[in-house]
C-alpha cells in the first residue's frame, strides 16, 4: 500500500517541531489549558491531548475545552488512543498505540482529512505502520525516562537514524528528551520531538517550552 498521508491536506507538515503531550497525570502542580496556551504563544503547532484515567465525561469536557483553545490560537490537536473521543471533539488528530485500534478501521471512522498516528518501537514496526497507511510515527523511547511505567526498550540515537531512512513519514521522537539533546535528535532524522516531564514537571513550564522551542536548529 502506498503512505495514506502523500496527497492529503492533513498531512505532515503539521508535525514539526515541538509536539507537546498533555496529560494531566503528569502535570500535578499546572492547568493544561494553561501549558497550552504558553506553548501556542511560544510558537508550539502541534499538541497531543492524553487521558487514560478519566471518567469519559471528563475526558470528554477536558478534550473539549483543550480543543478550543488549540483551535483559536491554530494548533494541531490529536487525541491519544481514543477514535470516539476525537470524533466528538473534531480533533485534528488522533494518536495510536500498538494496542490500539487498528490504523485501517480508524481511518473508516476518522476520515482521510484526520491524521493518524502511531506509535512504533521497532524497525518492523516502522515499517508495518508504513504500509498501513499512518500519517506519521511516533518512535521510542529514545532515551530512559520515568514518565512511563514499563516503557518499551530504548531505542537511542542510533534506532532514530536507522528508521529514518525506512520511511518517508514524520517522524516523532519520544522518551526522555531534554533540550540539550534536541538538535542531535533532529540531525538523526526526527521531524518533532514529544515531550512531557521536561515540560509539564518543570518549575517554570513556560520559560521549559521556550527552552526546547530554542533548541530546534
Ligand atoms: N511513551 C514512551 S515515553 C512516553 C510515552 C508516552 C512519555 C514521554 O514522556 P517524557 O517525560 O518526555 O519522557
Ligand atoms: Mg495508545
Amino acid at each position: 500500500m502506498t503512505e495514506a498521508s502523500v496527497d492529503s491536506p492533513n498531512t505532515a507538515s503539521k508535525i514539526k517541531g515541538l509536539y507537546l503531550l498533555l496529560d494531566q497525570r503528569w502535570a500535578s502542580r499546572w492547568a493544561l489549558a494553561d501549558i497550552l496556551r504558553h506553548g501556542a504563544d511560544l510558537g508550539v503547532r502541534v499538541v497531543q491531548y492524553r487521558n487514560k484515567h478519566d471518567a469519559m465525561n471528563e475526558v470528554y469536557r477536558q478534550a473539549l475545552e483543550l480543543r478550543k483553545i488549540a483551535r483559536d490560537s491554530g494548533v494541531t490537536f490529536i487525541v491519544n488512543d481514543r477514535c470516539d473521543v476525537g470524533v466528538a471533539v473534531e480533533a485534528d488528530g488522533v494518536h495510536l498505540g500498538q494496542s490500539d485500534l487498528p490504523i485501517r478501521l480508524a481511518r473508516e471512522l476518522l476520515g482521510a482529512k484526520c491524521l493518524i498516528g502511531m506509535s512504533t518501537h521497532s524497525l518492523e514496526q516502522v515499517v508495518e505502520a508504513t504500509e498501513q497507511g499512518a500519517d506519521y510515527l511516533g518512535f521510542g523511547p529514545l532515551f530512559p525516562t520515568n514518565t512511563k511505567a514499563n516503557h518499551e526498550p530504548v531505542v537511542g540515537l542510533d534506532g532514530m537514524k536507522k528508521v529514518r531512512s525506512l520511511t518517508s513519514l514524520p517522524i516523532v521522537a519520544i522518551g526522555g528528551i531534554q533540550s540539550e539533546s534536541v538538535s542531535k535528535i533532529v540531525a538523526a532524522g526526527a521531524d518533532a520531538v514529544a515531550v512531557a516531564s521536561g515540560i509539564l514537571d518543570s518549575t517554570n513550564p513556560r520559560q521549559a517550552i521556550k527552552r526546547y522551542m530554542e533548541s530546534f536548529p
